[in-house]
């Protein structure tokens, strides 16, 4: 684009301010900054600025939404138990065929765990210190061995950590993994803005902005090509989970089969939230679809609301486990579709409009993001199945307290004694019941309760104090 148009084009857009230090800017200084200009999507930047930065009250509710259905955890009766047999049957079929591929969302920046670095890097297993990366990759390896079927990995990075997650993978040898079967991609992003709805300098050649949200991902998937990759492998649907969860069931042939069976493009699993404000979304059904209202949304009034046995009436909270279809996806991004944004008001390092680097002491400015949940409304059939807290939810996302590398480990070690307990063995127990020794079960001992019972004779004595590593 010529400079004058581009100059018509922000004027027109009242962005003009990008170009204030175009005089001062070397050549390659002119090049990046042109290039990220023609990058913004002046279609939707006025919407932006009118509909979400200059309003705070964007993520208003929808006027009329009820709690959305599920499948419990366990079937419900006999019927049930008949359909959650023949879902888990398909879901191995599945899985063994090659249909299913892994996908993890990994481009936030982590900064309320306070680690230098991409947080799938973060050590956290109980007894050998794995990171998130290795565990998972063991557990997506033990996967392929127990289906006798390699299972393609997709990470989503941001711009901010792509080169350093690649090195990582690099330096571990994909830990194990065909570097094939591991496809590191980066999502998109959005121009950060100050209040006034004009678009942040980072520096006098470029443009402040940060990650699009994990809802960027439905388009980078398509993008980077891997969606094609994945329909050249024959995956049609996509296990969808976020790096910082250890416990998530990649492969869980239940989930997977009621998805197929009930011939859905997006599900979600789900738990019973253990009070009206936890911190994950809720599933509810606006216009007879499922959708997704996030917990800093949802009104106190609705939050608190109680069933008559005493249960929440919004009790479904979302983990951000999703089954995906790659036919989704794909259509998605052929047909056009936007998911709405959402607005966080945050300290945002800039140059200010005489040059000086400002790094904030309060927030001064709104970043946008768009969650993948969004995209739930646009599935043509989106299906809940619960799951147990304590079997597949135990985020790493603070330094300290709830949610933090502490009670997530805790929270390893009592799934593993769990585990360990219904197929025989004897854990020592302190009075408050908690386990008195930590255990580490590696994916390739076992993927889930049930591989257990085949290892029995690999198991030894567990003493009070014990530190016992299974692989
Ligand atoms: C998310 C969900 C919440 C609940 C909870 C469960 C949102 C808004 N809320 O809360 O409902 O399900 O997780 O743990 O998502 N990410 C990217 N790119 C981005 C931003 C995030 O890949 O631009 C990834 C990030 O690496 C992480 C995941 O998305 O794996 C979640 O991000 P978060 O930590 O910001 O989400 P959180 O904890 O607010």
């Amino acid at each position: 684009m010529k400079l004058e148009d581009v100059k018509k084009l922000l004027k027109t857009h009242e962005q003009s301010q990008l170009l204030a230090f175009w005089e001062q800017l070397d050549p390659a200084g002119r090049d990046n900054l042109l290039t990220q200009i023609e990058q913004l999507d002046f279609s939707k930047i006025d919407d932006w600025v009118a509909n979400y930065v200059k309003n705070p009250s964007s993520a208003a509710v929808p006027a009329d939404f009820a709690p959305a259905l599920s499948y419990g955890s366990v079937p419900k009766d006999a019927e049930q138990r008949r359909k959650y047999n023949e879902a888990r049957e398909l879901g191995r079929k599945l899985i063994s065929g090659g249909r299913v591929a892994a996908f993890a969302v990994a481009g936030g920046q982590g900064t309320r765990l306070g680690f230098d670095g991409p947080k799938g890097d973060f050590p956290i297993s109980p007894v050998k210190n794995k990171t998130l990366f290795q565990i998972f990759a063991e557990t997506i390896a033990a996967g392929a061995k127990k289906y006798r079927r390699a299972c393609p990995w997709y990470i989503m990075t941001s711009p901010l950590n792509y080169e350093q997650t690649r090195a990582i993978f690099h330096s571990n040898n994909y830990y194990g993994l065909n570097e094939n079967d591991v496809f590191i991609f980066q999502q998109g992003t959005l121009p950060n803005f100050d209040f006034d709805g004009k678009i942040l300098l980072a520096d006098k050649d470029k443009i402040a902005c940060s990650p699009d949200g994990h809802g960027g991902s439905l388009k980078a998937l398509y993008t980077s090509g891997a969606i094609e990759d994945m329909k050249k492998r024959g995956v049609e649907f996509i296990s969808y989970f976020q790096i910082d969860n250890p416990l998530v069931n990649i492969f869980d042939p239940l989930f997977i089969g009621l998805h197929a069976l009930d011939e859905a493009e997006m599900s979600s699993k789900a738990l019973i939230k253990d009070g009206p404000k936890e911190k994950v979304g809720n599933f509810c059904l606006v216009d007879g679809r499922v959708t997704v209202i996030e917990y800093s949304d949802l009104p106190d009034r609705e939050a608190e609301k109680r069933n008559p046995d005493g249960s929440l009436v919004f009790e479904l909270g979302s983990i951000a486990i999703h089954i995906i279809n790659t036919n989704f996806v794909e259509k998605l991004n052929a047909e056009g579709f936007t998911l709405p944004l959402h607005r966080a008001v945050k300290k945002i390092p800039h140059i200010d409009w005489t040059g000086k680097y400002i790094e904030p002491a309060e927030p001064n400015g709104i970043k946008l993001e768009s969650f993948v949940f969004d995209a739930l409304p646009l599935a043509s059939k989106s299906m809940i199945l619960q799951t147990v807290r304590s079997e597949e939810f135990a985020p790493v996302k603070n330094a300290a307290g709830i949610d933090s590398a502490e009670t997530s480990r805790e929270m390893m070690v009592a799934r593993s004694a769990d585990w360990l307990e219904s197929a025989g063995v004897a854990v020592p127990r302190r009075p408050d019941g908690t386990a008195d020794c930590v255990i580490e079960i590696a994916p390739s001992f076992a993927l889930e309760k049930a591989d257990i019972k085949a290892k029995l004779n690999q198991i030894p004595e567990i003493k009070p104090g014990d530190s016992v590593y299974l692989a």
